[in-house]
């Protein structure tokens, strides 16, 4: 994409998504709150919202407000659906996503577009967790997100925060390959990461929620899980499977010098099992690196960083 097209293509700044569902009590004070804060910014901006069949009177409030563009969803399809939708719809060249419960700091918006600057995403980190299920989801985040630092290869502080920047054309790229459920927010992050953009981490205070969380701790952190591996599968196989294949290939390797030396050179049936499983995940490890290669974009986006030259 040269300058003069993205002059043309995208008119505005900032396309802030809000996915909103129930969210009666406070839906105007978020929305004024955000309004102030980029109306005293020099940012252009729209904001989307996106209303994911409402029944507690959130649609009434919506419809009766100016200054905002209003998608709404009979029947209702999961944050991550919505936040994909609106997504679709901006015309920003900054995209952020946020949630509509007075949770995150959304008045220091400008804030994190600033900090966008020489990155493809911004993520505001939370220090601490205030959410609702607090035994149950602490730990089960902690492990989940220490699995996707391994498999991203990097440090990641604050994995599923809801809020955060990031360039909207990178992120269409990876739009289909996201979630209708929570841990869609998550999965952009790993998607960028996985591809060779830069994500960087701002902290941010988190305050605790209005209104009740839509969060169900069993359904959704098994969702978050399964979508932590099948996203690194999908771009980066060789990291979840190749440990696999090796633990499994020393192990039988162990097995087969312990049968050498203790059971007179008779290799026992197990000892071929292991190895011969090590060589099945090995192989597949393989071939679904090498699908990975052959079906990579030759017209990717380009990373911000590197972009900076190109455009001088
Ligand atoms: N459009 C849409 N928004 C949703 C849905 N579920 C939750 N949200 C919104 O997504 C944001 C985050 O939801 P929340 O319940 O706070 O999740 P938590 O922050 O993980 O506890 C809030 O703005 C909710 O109104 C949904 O099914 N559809
Ligand atoms: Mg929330």
């Amino acid at each position: 994409m040269t300058a003069s097209d993205r002059d043309t293509e995208s008119e505005i700044d900032v396309s802030i998504i809000l996915p909103v569902h129930n969210e009666r009590g406070h839906l105007s004070d978020e929305i004024d709150r955000i309004r102030k804060a980029m109306d005293e910014s020099d940012l252009s901006y729209e904001m989307i919202v996106v209303d994911d069949g409402s029944t507690d009177g959130s649609t009434e409030i919506l419809q009766g407000m100016t200054g905002i563009r209003l998608i709404r969803f009979h029947t209702n399809h999961g944050s991550g659906y919505a936040r994909r939708y609106g997504t679709r719809a901006a015309r920003g060249r900054v995209v952020v996503w946020t949630d509509v419960d007075m949770s995150y700091p959304n008045d220091e918006i400008p804030r994190l577009v600033r900090e966008l600057d020489g990155f493809d995403q911004v993520v505001g980190a939370r220090s601490s967790e205030q959410g609702t299920s607090k035994f149950l989801r602490v730990p089960a985040k902690w492990f989940i997100r220490k699995l996707a630092s391994i498999l991203a290869a990097t440090e990641i502080p604050d994995l599923n925060s809801g809020f955060r920047a990031f360039r909207r054309d990178v992120a269409l790229q990876y739009l289909h390959l996201l979630p209708d459920g929570f841990s869609c927010v998550s999965t952009i992050t790993l998607a960028f990461l996985s591809n060779g953009y830069s994500v960087k981490y701002v902290p941010i205070d988190y305050f605790p929620r209005a209104g009740d969380s839509k969060f169900h701790w069993l359904r959704d952190t098994r969702r978050y899980l399964l979508q932590v591996v099948r996203m690194t599968m999908l771009f980066n196989p060789l990291r979840v499977l190749m440990p696999v294949g090796l633990a499994l290939g020393a192990l039988g390797i162990a097995k087969t010098v312990y049968d050498v030396a203790t059971k007179d050179f008779r290799i026992a049936t197990n000892t071929l099992v292991i190895l011969l499983a090590a060589l099945g995940v090995t192989v597949v490890a393989l071939l679904a690196d090498l699908i990975v290669q052959i079906s990579k974009d030759r017209d990717q986006v380009t990373p911000a960083a590197h972009t900076m030259n190109r455009l001088a």
